[in-house]
């Protein structure tokens, strides 16, 4: 027996006694991120394990507590990633509506992650067109535990080396996105932040190539729209530019409002293009008090906001290159969406 199959068969064990934490532990402190059958049993069990964890009752403090450190300030409060601790994030989400964080992703993470993704477009296009032999691709495996089943291809034109993935469907990336976290101290700052530990979810936790579309507006949105009751979940979203992008960079940012209004805007209306939009008549009246942002972001720069955020993709009419992002939305366990299928990490 290999190690990796002995790895795999202890797990099994901890499972079978109904411990996934220790599956879990053991799985990601041994393995590999390239080692494909123990990085997708991984995934299955971040899946399986939230239902078999205890969570605890929501809390009452919440929204928590904040200094209002940033308030005054206009746009968003940015500081160094050395300097992202709870204080900061707490003023900055709930006082400002967001929080940039500079340099979150060091240069040795940003460029492999970058690769990552292409070959995750690339596996998802090979399985949907079923070039042979490339079905079963390391960089596109969908669990048997999401929710919806087997991607179901369509073929043709359906995919491209443009579009959003769910990280769980690339089993390796998954694998590093979790790593990532942990070496920026994500557990423990956002247990700070929730007052209980964070869970990621199967559709909320996105990797993306978005390509320039001069001239395009995408749907101004808020995702605390998607997320079932706005004031009952708790969120907070960690946006990673993988490519320069934003303000005056060759390829589209976000535009966004700061500000920190929470509340959920009418969509739908005052020329929105989807039930789901926020019309630009509304943008515009908002925009008048708190005008719209589109940061300047390097790879690597990180944004951190929730679901109370309105923003969209930021299309610009010069942009010339494709815009690399990873997009994760942590949810509070004791009131994560079960609709978005919480991952346990
Ligand atoms: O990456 C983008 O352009 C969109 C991001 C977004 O909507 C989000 O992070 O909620
Ligand atoms: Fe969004």
């Amino acid at each position: 027996m290999t190690a990796s199959q002995e790895l795999l068969q202890q797990a099994e064990q901890l499972v079978n006694a109904g411990d996934y934490r220790s599956a879990i532990n053991l799985l990601e402190s041994r393995g590999r991120y390239d080692d494909q059958r123990l990085a997708e049993r991984l995934v299955e069990l971040r899946i399986q394990a939230y239902d078999s964890l205890q969570w605890p009752k929501p809390h009452d403090q919440w929204p928590p507590d904040h200094d209002g450190r940033f308030d005054g300030l206009t746009g968003f409060p940015e500081i160094k990633a050395h300097d992202l601790d709870v204080g900061n994030l707490k003023a900055g989400i709930l006082g400002r509506g967001g929080l940039i964080v500079r340099g979150l992703m060091s240069a040795d993470w940003i460029a492999p992650m970058r690769v990552n993704i292409d070959r995750i477009l690339q596996a998802r296009m090979n399985a949907a067109n079923e070039v042979s032999g490339k079905e079963d691709s390391a960089w596109y495996h969908r669990s048997a535990s999401v929710v919806g089943g087997p991607t179901q291809f369509r073929g043709g034109e359906r995919y491209s080396n443009i579009g959003s993935v769910w990280s769980v469907d690339s089993p390796p990336t998954a694998f590093k996105l979790i790593e990532f976290y942990r070496e920026v101290g994500l557990p423990a700052l956002l247990h700070d932040y929730f007052d209980e530990d964070a869970v990621l979810s199967v559709r909320k936790w996105v990797v993306r190539c978005a390509a320039p579309n001069n001239g395009a507006s995408s749907g101004w949105h808020q995702d605390g729209y998607f997320l079932g009751d706005a004031n009952a979940i708790r969120t907070v979203n960690l946006w990673i530019a993988l490519t320069d992008c934003g303000g005056d960079a060759a390829a589209p940012g976000l535009e966004i409002i700061a500000g920190g209004e929470r509340t959920i805007y009418e969509t739908g209306t005052c020329g929105a293009p989807f039930d789901w939009t926020v019309g630009q008549g509304i943008i515009d009246d908002i925009a008048v008090t708190n005008p719209v942002q589109c940061p300047r972001f390097n790879a690597g720069d990180a944004l951190f906001f929730d679901h109370f955020n309105l923003h969209r993709t930021g299309f610009g009419v010069d942009h010339s290159q494709n815009r690399y992002a990873v997009e994760t939305w942590f949810f509070a366990g004791s009131t994560a969406p079960r609709k978005q299928q919480p991952v346990f990490f």
